[in-house]
Formats: C-alpha cells, structure tokens, sequence
C-alpha cells in the first residue's frame, strides 16, 4: 500500500499519537461515538479545573462584562446538539513530505451529542458593542509553538457566533465533559473543523480588530511555502470513511474477507454543504451508496453497499461529494501544515473462496 513507503515516523511524532488517540474506524458503525473512543487532540497538557474554582469571563468590547460560575452559566436555556467534528490535520501524515506535527491518518474524526447554552446567550448578556468583529475564546491551556508562548486561543467571526447552534457546551453525550475533552467547559462550532472548538474555556472576549494570536493567525492556515501566509481554515470538507470489512491481521491489520454478500457501510460529513452523493470503488469502479441522513445538518449521514465479494485481492475506496459539487480528490493539494487532506480512503481486502 502507498503509506507504507512513507518515511518512518519519529518518536515525537509516536509519542504525539499515543496522547491524541483516533477514533479506530470500526467504532463508525456508532450513530454517536462512545466518548472512549471519540478522537482527541490536546496540543499542550490537560488542564486540572476544579469545577468550583472555575469562572467564565466575558469581556472586551462589552457594556455589561461578566464574571460567571459554572451554575450561572448552566443555569441558562439548555440545547443538544448532534455533531461531527473532525480534525484540520486529518490525512497530514499521507501528504509527501508530511509536516512535523500529529500524525493522523484517517480517524481524526467522532460524532457526540452536545449539550449547552447557545453562546449567543451569554454574548447577549455581556451586551456585545456594535463595533465588535470577532469574539475571542480563550482556553486554560498553556503552552509554546515555535517559541511563542500562548494560552491556547481562537476567534470566530460575529456572524458565526450568533448562530444558535453554536454552543458552550458543558456535557458530551449525556455525561459531564471529561477533561480531556475540555471540561468543564467548551465551544462547540458545528460544521468547522476541530480547532475552533476551543476547551477548557475561561474567556470570552468581543475584539474590534482581527485576533492575531498563534493558532489563529499562524497555525491552521493553507500555506503553499513558508513564507505563504496562507488562507485560513474554517469548514470541514467532504469525506467518506468506510468500515474496514472482514477481519484484520495483527499488527500490520491486513484485511481477510469470506466471499460472498457483504454489506459495506461507512459515514460521510461535510461542513461546507450537505453530503450529496457517497460512491464506492471496488476495484476502480465507482457506484452510488445509499445515503440515510444524520441527526441533524451537521452530524454525519450513514451510507451502505452491498457487494458479491468475489475471490482474490480487491481494492475498496469510498468517497464523498457535497452539495456544491465538491468531490475528495485521490491526492489533495499539499500545503506546508498538512491541513485538510481528504483523499480518498482506501481498504485492499484478500477474499477468501
Ligand atoms: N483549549 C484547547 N482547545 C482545543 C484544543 C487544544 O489543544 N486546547 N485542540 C483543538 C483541536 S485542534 C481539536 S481538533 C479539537 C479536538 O477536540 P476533542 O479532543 O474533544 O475531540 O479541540 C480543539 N480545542
Ligand atoms: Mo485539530
């Protein structure tokens, strides 16, 4: 297969991929993943809150600046919210040369049930002055990225904040946040890649010019060179991830399948439009899945085929196309952070007579 002909990993990179666990591709059978098993990117260290100690700030270019418990804010209208988040660096470590970061592969990726207040209800309160562009959301985690000290912080636009669905999210899927997933608060950005929704939250504040902190100006971004300041990321694009079929070998997961009908399934997200159309190679020969829709616009859409797997090695591929006419490309464009790299997924599977 292609990636094994990449260049060995380091043991940076091993030691980052056994703190940020994905989410093993067997678990996509879940309509919501277990949150054991839902992926995990922690940057720095994970932070010890204690829930009564902790308080949310809300500041900046506010009338009404705010200081408020974890009760005050949970005291707000509660909303749930089935979502699909995924990592930016999904698919990195398959682009050649890969950039020195976590190493994913294809399993940066987990769907939970959400549950919070609407941002937009704490922003009301704070009384969000008109000149404001973008609010920034500031986590209790610190650290350095090429030697800039930071805690770790994010903007969004106005706009997005204002959407209804966009959450300060308290509980994952049905149960307090853990701390690894940024308890005991974080924002919840439905549709936008992982970064955005920044955990251990303890500042709000509205800003009346573009935030250029660390990994708002510097990281996340499609950067052709070094020098390229680059566009930044924002929606997730289409993918499709298949269920690998069969049985696996230990350790290299080779897979073995008995010949026969086999139902092949998968899901497919997508943050800039709705999942269209999900296709299947067998072999290099593309058909059209069924598509059963998600839990909601931005939660990920269930797909099956049925195939007569015959005897000898085949070649699986899945792949996605939104609303907008966009389709994962076999190899996507490089850029220097190995950002939002959806290639197509593929599964070679030996199917035994
Ligand atoms: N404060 C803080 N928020 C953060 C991060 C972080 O390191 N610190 N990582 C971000 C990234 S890059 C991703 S992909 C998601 C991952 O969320 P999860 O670990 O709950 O799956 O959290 C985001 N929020
Ligand atoms: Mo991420």
């Amino acid at each position: 297969m292609i990636e094994s002909t990449v260049a060995p990993f380091s043991f940076e990179e091993v030691a980052l991929a056994t703190r940020n666990r994905g989410m093993p591709l067997e678990a996509l059978r879940y309509d919501i993943t277990p949150t054991g098993l839902h992926y995990l990117l922690v940057h720095f260290d994970i932070p010890y809150i204690e829930p009564a100690d902790w308080r949310l700030r809300v500041g900046g270019n506010v009338d009404h600046p705010q200081t408020l418990t974890l009760s005050e804010v949970m005291a707000l209208p509660a909303r749930t919210e089935t979502v699909t988040m995924e990592c930016a660096g999904n698919g990195r470590a398959r682009m050649s040369p890969r950039s020195f970061s976590q190493p994913w592969l294809l399993e940066a990726v987990g769907t939970a049930e959400w549950t919070g207040t609407s941002l937009r209800n704490v922003l009301d309160a704070a009384g969000v002055r008109d000149d404001s562009i973008e609010i920034v959301f500031t986590g209790a985690d610190h650290g350095a990225q090429e030697d800039v000290e930071h805690d770790y912080a994010r903007s969004l636009p106005l706009a997005e904040t204002a959407r209804d669905d966009v959450l300060l999210a308290w509980e994952m899927n049905g149960r307090p946040l853990e701390p690894q997933h940024g308890a005991p608060l974080r924002l919840l950005v439905p549709g936008w890649y992982g970064m955005t929704s920044v955990k251990w939250l303890t500042r709000l504040d509205a800003v009346t010019r573009p935030f250029d902190g660390y990994q708002q100006s510097r990281a996340y971004r499609f950067q052709r060179d070094d020098d390229d300041p680059g566009e930044p990321l924002s929606r997730m694009r289409v993918r499709a991830l298949m269920i690998p079929p069969g049985f696996p070998d230990f350790p290299e997961r080779r897979r073995t399948l008995a010949a026969g009908t086999t139902i092949l399934r998968g899901r497919a997200w997508c943050g800039t439009a709705p999942v269209a159309k999900v296709e299947v190679g067998i072999d290099g020969v593309w058909h059209d899945a069924e598509l059963r829709p998600g839990a909601g616009r931005y939660a990920w859409s269930e797909w099956q085929l049925t195939w007569e797997a015959t005897p000898g090695e085949h070649v699986l591929s899945c792949r996605g196309t939104d609303a907008d006419g966009c389709t994962q490309p076999d190899v996507a464009p490089w850029n220097v952070q190995g950002m939002a790299n959806n290639l197509v997924q593929e599964v070679v599977v030996s199917v035994t007579g």
